[in-house]
């Protein structure tokens, strides 16, 4: 080995370190506030539904020289030299989502969810084509055809709901497919904490001609760890991001299952094609080859018997957590979870969604406010309130500890006295008291890897 391969392996150890000792050194208040926010995290309780933590190795994969690559195109077919590395990894990645989704063809370069489902909608679609997707309000996402996004804009489209029970009413996706012949019927949800029947998706587009995309964003742990049926070989494509259940960076994949083989609506290039060229050049140039990497080593870690313990947890936990708050009188929609979910409606305590986050927030409990079926209140405000378990899971706190966290939440939400939907009072001996339970909490059950100094 030579004297330079000899310095280049120690400096790749030291790399990170050495970064963040000259970031210190040169530019203090950033490194400050990037420290403060490693602080906060290990300091407050994080039920936000749609995130995780990361482990250490996968934020090393981030702040890696892979980052330095500029390319485009794909593994052996790149518009740059220099990139005999980078194919490696990001064939290793492809492979890795396969093998955890069991899927017969993955795109790794999708900057995040939204930017896969956009990709999928504009591979396959023209303008004002017909799209059918879960609104909004009832559970779905922005991407899913809402007038907001580009989704519902660009595209004709339809939203299905919830019965009266809060479940997906599966008799109105076909009847406004057999109205409206969509040529996309979306599915997966944002907040829904029910089971999802894929196969019942995948015959009624069958029955129209139309393709499905499911968005397993907020389920794709589950889904990988045998806690909630695959839709990778009913639906024609499959997104997912890859920071919330996977544990990994922000990004999104794209998948195919049964479907490789299927032909385009051109009916000569396959749906992998379509994706492939949607992809690059369509929607996106340089891929982002620290996150792909990133993804790479999330990905391993999900095929994991660790990981598939965890999804058990994370279930067990959201179970718990419902079971616990149905115990002390909270409107708990659709009277439990299937998922990592629990949503509750804050109305019926004279509470508000934005007041509720606020005041948990204050109390070092992170959640968000989220519109539910049937909601009056506008985004900012809402009447419901999304709780999540994967964080809670992953640092190691059990259905056990969820009777404890339901009744941190149930004194904050006592201990706040409404002046307006957004207005609120806390009651400062509440706080305290909830905060100091929290700190204690959180020591008992540190992130792991993550040295809390
Ligand atoms: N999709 C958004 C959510 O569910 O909160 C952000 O990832």
């Amino acid at each position: 080995m030579s004297n330079m391969d000899e310095l280049l392996k120690a400096g790749l150890d030291r790399v990170a370190q050495h970064g963040v000792e000259r970031l210190r050194a040169e530019d203090p208040d950033l490194h400050d506030l990037i420290e403060r926010e490693y602080f906060r995290q290990s300091r407050v309780l994080s039920m936000v539904a749609a995130s995780s933590t990361a482990d250490p190795s996968v934020l090393a994969c981030e702040g890696t020289a892979t980052m330095n690559v500029t390319t485009e195109g794909y593994p052996g077919k790149r518009f740059h030299a220099g990139c005999e590395v980078v194919d490696e990894i990001e064939r290793l990645a492809i492979e890795r989502a396969k093998t955890a989704f069991g899927a017969r063809y993955a795109n790794v370069q999708p900057h995040s969810g939204t930017s896969a489902n956009t990709i999928v909608m504009f591979s396959l679609l023209q303008a004002g084509d017909t799209i059918l997707g879960l609104d909004l309000d009832s559970g779905g996402h922005l991407t899913h055809g809402a007038k907001a996004s580009v989704s519902g804009q660009y595209f004709r489209s339809f939203g299905y709901g919830l019965t009266e029970e809060r479940l997906l009413d599966y008799d109105q996706v076909r009847a406004l497919a057999l109205e409206h012949k969509p040529k996309l019927i979306v599915c997966g949800a944002s907040a829904y904490p029910r089971t999802i029947d894929f196969g019942r998706f995948r015959a009624i587009a069958d029955e129209v001609g139309a393709y499905v995309l499911a968005d397993i964003s907020h389920i794709a742990g589950l889904v990988v760890a045998g806690e909630h049926p695959s839709p990778v070989d009913h639906a024609h494509f499959t997104t997912t991001s890859t920071y919330k259940q996977l544990y990994g960076p922000r990004g999104g994949l794209i998948l195919i299952g049964r479907d490789v083989d299927t032909l385009a609506p051109d009916g000569k290039t396959t749906l992998p094609d379509l994706v492939q060229k949607a992809v690059f050049p369509f929607l996106q140039g340089t891929p982002i080859l620290s996150a792909i990497a990133a993804k790479a080593r999330a990905l391993a870690m999900a095929d994991t018997p660790e990981f598939r313990e965890r999804a058990r947890r994370v279930v067990a936990d959201a179970k718990a957590l419902a079971d616990a708050l149905l115990a002390r009188g909270y409107d708990v929609l659709t009277g439990g979870t299937d998922n990592h979910m629990v949503l509750i409606n804050v109305l019926t305590n004279g509470l508000t969604g934005v007041v509720v986050e606020k005041s948990l927030e204050e109390c070092d409990i992170i959640v968000n406010k989220n519109k539910i079926h049937g909601d009056t209140k506008s985004a900012f405000v809402t009447s419901g309130m999304r709780f999540g378990t994967n964080t809670l899971a992953m640092r190691g706190l059990g259905p056990a500890e969820m009777e404890l966290c339901a009744d941190l939440v149930d004194r904050v939400l006592k201990g706040t006295r409404p002046l307006s939907d957004r207005e609120y009072e806390l009651d400062a001996g509440v706080k305290a008291e909830v905060r100091a339970e929290v700190a204690r909490l959180c020591e008992r059950f540190p992130i792991p890897h993550y040295p809390l100094t």
